[in-house]
């Protein structure tokens, strides 16, 4: 208990003393008093750091006051199932908690054999402002650590009023290793899947625009997969534009 009320003593003398830094974020005044998650977003040494969640309060809240909550493919026909938790013992890069996520994926479904899916996903949309999009276009890359059983995971940012198919742009890890790993996913690393009809059509840019959720995706061909997946210490980093900053810039409306 003792290291995190240092940790928290030591996040509020940088927040008033940083350098370059000056206060950001429409949401740290809230959070302070509502005795919600830490800082959604907060200048650190002159990077725009945006907290999706670091799961320490040990709910499946997010910072932005957003639900994580499951999806799976029954919509489609199929009988993948998926589940979370917050693991209270094992979280990434010394802290003590993270979330769990287990998933067995079932048969496929569709008169085209799509393979079985199941994900994760939460709201980056504003909760407290009311804005409907965050413009991933203005940061730099996603920052979380993640371990699992060897098993493939995508990185989804949903854009559903850019992108109407569902083939929204992603990264994927092919091979989530066993021990904790720190992921810093670049925006340009993400692409969109190889189906869909506007596959060649979405502008990358046009796209992050107007992102409202990330998800982290399971997807196999292979029927009846399973995956023990841990995520942690998620957030979208802006390294270079902190003194930029006002509140237009990251979030459309
Ligand atoms: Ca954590
Ligand atoms: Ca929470």
């Amino acid at each position: 208990m003792l290291r995190y009320i240092l940790l928290f003593l030591l996040l509020i003398s940088l927040i008033f003393n940083c350098g370059s830094g000056k206060r950001v974020g429409p949401d740290i005044w809230g959070n302070l008093y509502s005795g919600r998650d830490i800082f959604d977003e907060f200048v650190f040494y002159g990077k725009v750091m945006f907290k999706i969640d670091d799961f320490e309060d040990g709910d499946t809240i997010s910072a932005m006051g957003y639900s994580w909550f499951t999806v799976d493919d029954g919509v489609n026909g199929g009988n993948s199932s998926i589940s979370i938790d917050v693991k209270t013992n094992d979280g990434a890069s010394g802290t003590g908690k993270a979330l769990h996520i287990t998933y067995t994926l079932g048969h496929t479904w569709g008169a085209k054999n799509e393979p079985p899916y199941a994900f994760v996903k939460t709201e980056l949309t504003n909760i407290n402002t009311g804005e409907k999009f965050l413009n991933f276009n203005n940061y730099d890359y996603i920052d979380f650590w993640m371990k699992g059983s060897g098993k493939k995971i995508s990185v989804v940012l949903e854009t559903p009023d850019v992108i109407k198919d569902y083939n929204y742009y992603n990264y994927t890890i092919d091979n989530v290793p066993a021990k904790w790993r720190e992921y810093k996913i670049k925006v340009k690393d993400f692409s969109q899947g190889d189906w869909g009809p506007a596959t060649v059509t979405v502008d990358m840019s046009q796209a992050f625009s107007k992102v409202v959720g990330i998800a982290f995706k399971a997807s196999s061909a292979e029927e009846g997969d399973t995956g023990d997946i841990y995520v942690d210490q998620v957030s979208i980093i802006n390294q270079g534009r902190a003194n930029d900053y006002d509140n237009d810039l990251y979030y459309g409306n």
